[in-house]
């Protein structure tokens, strides 16, 4: 008779908590339809600024800035005559056990002129440990299937194993990511193409006979804002920096030198970012990518680009033929997806890299080190996006749209800067590819 009764309440349980779960599938298909259907972006850039703002800016939005001055800015990064809505916290979402308790104005932990080397040690410690764990919260949040649900815009069908990059060696990391071969594209790899784009190419690889010993990576983190550390940064024998970051105005915490830009296809296609006109873009090596599908054929790619860089391309290069303006090939950035999937503890959302882990990947095979600046965050980090903009938005910083978090913890994996260095002064050190005989 007990055990009748028993198995009885059981199964009612059974019953009770199958339901709950099937409704709850079926609401949050309900609310994903939903935001398809009012969510009025068309390019998965404009889905990342709606990303951004559910992800992260209601709750953290900048107090000291008006909300039009945000919606100005919002609507500043959309495409020309797209309106967007924006569903505020509308996707339900298993709650976060974890919480969210990063600290971000994190002024007291940076070790001060007084202070001993033991407790610089101990704020130095206890920054990185709350640091990491936020990254490895993102990375782990983000992994989450219900969360990414769906979601896969550039059609990524990853294959690979999924490793862990804690369980292996920098030097097994930096062998593996050896083996990738990020390519930028030359004549003869395109006939023709649109706008005669194959007769525009460059002959050569970006710095097919060219090396350097040491090169600097500036992140447009907002955390290099009162760095001062633009003397050190130009002290690097070949600078990278990103899309419209400027040097003017900011020499004292970023420096003045450039040798190379890496742009992404807005900022050579939009506008407001002036790309043939403004003079950030002349007298540099421009390194331009744009996103494919994940099995994209160059064709399928050159056909329908994310956004159709290639007449400003092909109109840059009529006005200087000698102009050092590279394209990567759309499959690299895949390839260099794939390896940090392959390293990832956790599935990643299926969107290309930050231009910043692109950066490394350019610069590893030509520099003897590579020293990023605010790439892992240093102690100066805060919720402001960019060290020229005042905009608040951690999503920046921790990533919400690119695997920002991946690639951060993987970058601090292979790094050979003590603690203090990066946490304390703002920068990891990366050896390059010559370093390792694998
Ligand atoms: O912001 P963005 O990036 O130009 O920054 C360049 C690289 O610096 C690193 N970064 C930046 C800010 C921050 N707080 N922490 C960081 O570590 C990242 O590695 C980043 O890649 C891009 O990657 O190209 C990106 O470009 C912007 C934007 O398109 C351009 O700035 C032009 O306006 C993207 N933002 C939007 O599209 C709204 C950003 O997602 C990625």
């Amino acid at each position: 008779m007990r055990a009748l009764v028993v198995s009885i309440w059981v199964f009612i349980n059974l019953v009770f908590f199958g339901m709950c779960g099937y409704m709850y599938l079926l609401w949050s298909q309900y609310w994903m339809f939903m935001e398809r259907q009012t969510g009025t972006t068309t390019s998965t850039y404009d889905q990342q600024i709606y990303y951004y703002n559910r992800g992260y800016l209601p709750n953290e939005m900048n107090k000291t800035h008006n909300s039009t001055e945000s919606k100005m800015r919002i609507k500043h990064s959309l495409k020309d005559n797209i309106t967007v809505t924006l569903i505020k916290n509308s996707k339900p979402r298993f709650p976060n056990l974890q919480g969210k308790d990063f600290e971000l104005d994190t002024k007291k932990y940076s070790c001060l002129k007084n202070d001993t080397s033991g407790e610089c040690r101990k704020k130095t410690a206890e920054f990185k440990e709350k640091l990491l764990k936020e990254l490895r919260r993102v990375l782990e949040d983000e992994g989450n299937i219900l969360k990414i649900g769906m979601e896969n815009p550039y059609n990524v069908q990853y294959e690979g194993i999924k490793g862990n990059f804690n369980n292996k060696s920098p030097k097994q990391i930096m062998c593996a990511l050896k083996k990738i071969k990020l390519k930028t594209l030359k004549r003869g790899d395109i006939e023709g193409g649109p706008h005669n784009l194959g007769d525009f190419l460059p002959k050569r690889n970006l710095f097919e006979t060219r090396k350097f010993n040491s090169c600097a990576i500036v992140a447009s983190a907002g955390a290099l804002k009162d760095s001062g550390l633009g003397k050190t940064i130009d002290s690097h024998d070949l600078v990278l920096r990103f899309n419209h970051a400027p040097t003017k105005g900011f020499e004292e915490d970023v420096g003045r030198k450039t040798t190379i830009r890496v742009l992404n296809s807005q900022v050579v296609t939009r506008k407001e970012f002036k790309f043939l006109e403004s003079d950030m873009y002349k007298n540099v090596t421009v390194v331009a990518w744009d996103p494919s599908n994940y099995k994209s054929t160059l064709d399928d790619w050159l056909e329908k680009p994310e956004f159709n860089l290639f007449p400003t391309y092909v109109e840059y290069k009529k006005r200087n033929d000698k102009a050092r303006f590279f394209l990567i090939n759309p499959q690299s950035l895949w390839d260099l997806w794939d390896f940090l999937q392959d390293n990832s503890p956790s599935r990643l959302r299926r969107n290309p890299l930050s231009s910043g882990f692109l950066g490394l990947g350019i610069l590893l095979p030509v520099c003897n080190f590579i020293d990023i600046f605010e790439y892992v965050p240093s102690t100066r980090v805060t919720k402001r996006c960019h060290y020229y903009d005042p905009e608040d938005n951690s999503a920046c910083t921790f990533g919400v749209w690119h695997p920002l978090a991946a690639e951060k913890l993987l970058t601090y994996h292979i790094n050979t800067n003590d603690d203090q260095r990066v946490f304390q002064d703002g920068y990891v050190r990366i050896p390059g590819f010559k370093n390792f005989k694998c």
